[in-house]
């Protein structure tokens, strides 16, 4: 089999423009927020897989254990020789615990991050000889397509790390539901949602000792600064990230330490001090609570795994 992987350039052509105008639209608004997706260039990427190495985030050593213990469960439930999409692929850690019992004979990434996409695959397809892999460079939350040569192949949707818990609950129906579309018939998707917990667990979670988390939170801040050239001082803001118990989320922040103002070309953002600029949404749900989602976006909910502690689960749900 040949190793090399195949590109699929599925990026929008005005990304630089539209991340601008997401930009200005979200340091305009009231509250001032910002989409989490724009976490991720190679700094955000490098920090988010140091933040799965924190003894406090224990979403992705749990969600590892349960994929470990299940694998074969699973495999059993897809069937050899399906596609095997990754969504939001990273560093394609945890898919490594899927494909020996899985067997899939196409890998598919897709991801963001071009630089950390390629890495990631290039390192898959040479660790997995026999694996034919697919990178698909794209923001999967705008415009999701499978591309041209692995369309119509039965297919898993992986969606690991309760990245859905991004989206807002119903957004992450629309998601789930456009997904269902486009998966060829009899496909399935397995997803990784963080549980509803004690909010010392979840705070602490978003709060790491060794600031991780924050230095994440803040280097949004380095991003505008040098994509975008806004003049913004970093160090004249603070990561808040608390637990909402009434949205079941977990939400993070950046919060002005003093009255300043934001430059970008001829806009100006004032903000007063304590004002907070909103990154994101983490999105927490019950076992139930979940699959009464799926159900909405029109899947029949199989299966679902979850840890001694119920900390995490993994959703096995039919299209
Ligand atoms: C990618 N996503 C599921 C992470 C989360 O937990 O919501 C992003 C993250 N934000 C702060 N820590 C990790």
């Amino acid at each position: 089999m040949n190793q090399a992987v195949r590109f699929h350039d599925q990026h929008v052509a005005d990304s630089h423009t539209s991340f601008r105008d997401a930009v200005v639209a979200g340091l305009s608004a009231r509250p001032k927020s910002l989409s989490p997706k724009f976490f991720y260039d190679r700094p955000g990427s490098l920090l988010f897989e140091r933040i799965c190495q924190q003894p406090e985030y224990y979403l992705t050593c749990t969600e590892e254990h349960i994929l470990a213990d299940a694998s074969d469960e699973i495999a059993a439930l897809v069937g050899p020789d399906s596609l095997l999409v990754e969504l939001g692929s990273g560093a394609s850690r945890k898919v490594r615990l899927l494909l020996e019992a899985m067997r899939p004979s196409r890998y598919l990434g897709v991801d963001i991050s071009r630089e950390f996409l390629l890495e990631s695959t290039r390192r898959l397809a040479a660790d997995y000889p026999w694996l034919e892999v697919h990178a698909a460079w794209a923001d999967f939350s705008r415009r999701l397509a499978l591309p041209e040569g692995v369309a119509g192949q039965r297919s898993v949707a992986f969606f690991p790390g309760s990245s859905i818990g991004n989206f807002e609950p119903s957004a992450a129906q629309a998601f789930l539901a456009h997904l269902r579309q486009i998966l060829p018939p009899d496909s399935g998707v397995l997803i990784g949602v963080d549980l509803i917990k004690d909010r010392a667990v979840l705070e602490a979670a978003y709060n790491d000792a060794a600031g991780i988390t924050a230095a994440f939170n803040l280097n949004l801040l380095q991003r505008l600064r040098h994509e975008l050239g806004v003049e913004v001082e970093p160090a004249n803001f603070d990561h808040l990230a608390f637990y909402n118990e009434a949205e079941s989320r977990i939400e993070m922040h950046l919060v002005s330490r003093c009255r300043q103002t934001l430059r970008l070309k001829e806009w100006r953002f004032p903000l007063e001090e304590g004002e907070r600029l909103h990154t994101e949404n983490s999105c927490k749900y019950s076992i139930e609570g979940f699959q009464a989602l799926a159900r909405r976006a029109g899947y029949m909910p199989t299966a679902v795994w979850t840890d001694p502690r119920q900390l995490f689960s993994v959703h096995y749900l039919s299209t």
